[in-house]
């Protein structure tokens, strides 16, 4: 399988507002390092960098103003005085006025995030656009015939949506990959989210669709983040509406428990017949995560990959989350690995 990898994502390394302090966020340059190394001492396949793609494709998933404040959003930080991460520190919520744009760099930033997860680094910018690109050109290798892909992308992308920032992501690669085979070829497609956090950003972009299945299986958002997405009953609106499936499960949950949920998602999946599936590939399932509540082991992520390839689907596999970093690698390996052998 090949893999499609940015060594741009080192240029972003940030902080995040955790346990009332700032500190170096869990989302490191090791996570993808880590994995890398992995796939190549076993052998999955080629590493290649990814293409340069036209912008548009960016704001095929996003909305305009949205790239345009990413884009320029450290430029105008530093130009403030300020050198630190750009973090927010205001977001309209309840009451507030959530339409109406700031003019300043301070404003925009809680504008156009959902929390202070997404720190915005001198580097941030170009890590972003080379992830994205990432997912770009593994979705193109599967669109030209291959069977799988992996995108090893970061930094994530899952909790971006059209136009908000938040959890470690900034442009959300698997809904551009997903948007992109739209616009090449794949009259539908399905994106499976298995990440321990409830891909709001990818919900919020397809919701009103029925050309792009959406679903999720995640910690139950009333204990876990992102807390306010991923509930049962959002299942779409207008003509999206069925074509989103959310399955919250219980903090706590191991194989036995996952596998089950895991099967009615594939059943869904079936059932919308698409002609490519994204697999947005989180492994902070995995027991061992720091900031996650599941109870995978490591062998349940060969189970992983062996299901989702009975869908007889062509894949794209999209890194998102994972940061028990020591097995990061060996856990999302064993996903791809299990697919090829299936
Ligand atoms: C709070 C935790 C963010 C979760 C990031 C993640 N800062 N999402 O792994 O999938
Ligand atoms: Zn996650």
């Amino acid at each position: 399988m090949l893999t499609v990898f940015s060594t741009r994502h080192r240029l972003h390394h940030g902080s995040e507002l955790k346990d009332g302090a700032v500190t170096p966020s869990h989302e490191a340059p090791s996570r993808a390092e880590t994995i890398v190394a992995r796939v190549r001492a076993a052998r999955l396949g080629d590493v290649v960098e990814p293409q340069a793609f036209d912008r548009s494709c960016l704001v095929a998933a996003h909305s305009e103003r949205f790239v345009h404040f990413l884009e320029t959003a450290w430029n105008r930080w530093a130009a403030s005085g300020r050198h630190c991460d750009a973090l927010p520190l205001v977001w309209p919520v309840r009451g507030l006025d959530a339409q109406r744009e700031p003019v300043g760099i301070d404003g925009q930033l809680g504008f156009y995030a959902m929390d202070a997860g997404a720190p915005i680094t001198a580097g941030t910018w170009d890590a972003v656009r080379g992830s994205a690109e990432c997912a770009l050109s593994a979705a193109q290798a599967v669109l030209g015939g291959a069977r799988g892909a992996f995108a090893l992308c970061r930094p994530p992308g899952h909790h971006a949506a059209r136009e908000y920032v938040g959890g470690y992501c900034y442009l959300n690669n698997a809904a551009i990959a997903a948007e992109y085979a739209r616009r090449h070829g794949a009259r539908r497609v399905a994106v499976l989210d298995v990440d321990f956090h409830h891909g709001n950003g990818t919900q919020d972009i397809f919701y009103e669709r029925d050309d792009v299945l959406f679903v999720s299986l995640h910690g139950d958002p009333r204990h876990c983040y992102p807390y306010f997405s991923g509930h049962a009953d959002e299942r779409g609106r207008g003509a999206g509406e069925g074509y989103t499936l959310n399955l919250p499960l219980a903090p706590g949950t191991a194989w036995d428990v996952y596998r089950d949920a895991l099967d009615t998602a594939l059943a869904r999946v079936a059932q919308h017949g698409c002609d490519l599936l994204v697999v947005s590939l989180g492994v902070d399932t995995f027991k061992g995560d720091p900031i996650s509540h599941f109870r995978l082991d490591s062998d349940d992520f060969l189970r992983l990959g062996e299901r989702i390839a009975r869908a007889g689907v062509p894949t794209l596999f999209v890194m998102e989350g994972g940061y028990q970093v020591d097995e990061i690698g060996v856990n999302a390996v064993n996903v791809l690995q299990a697919y090829e052998g299936a």
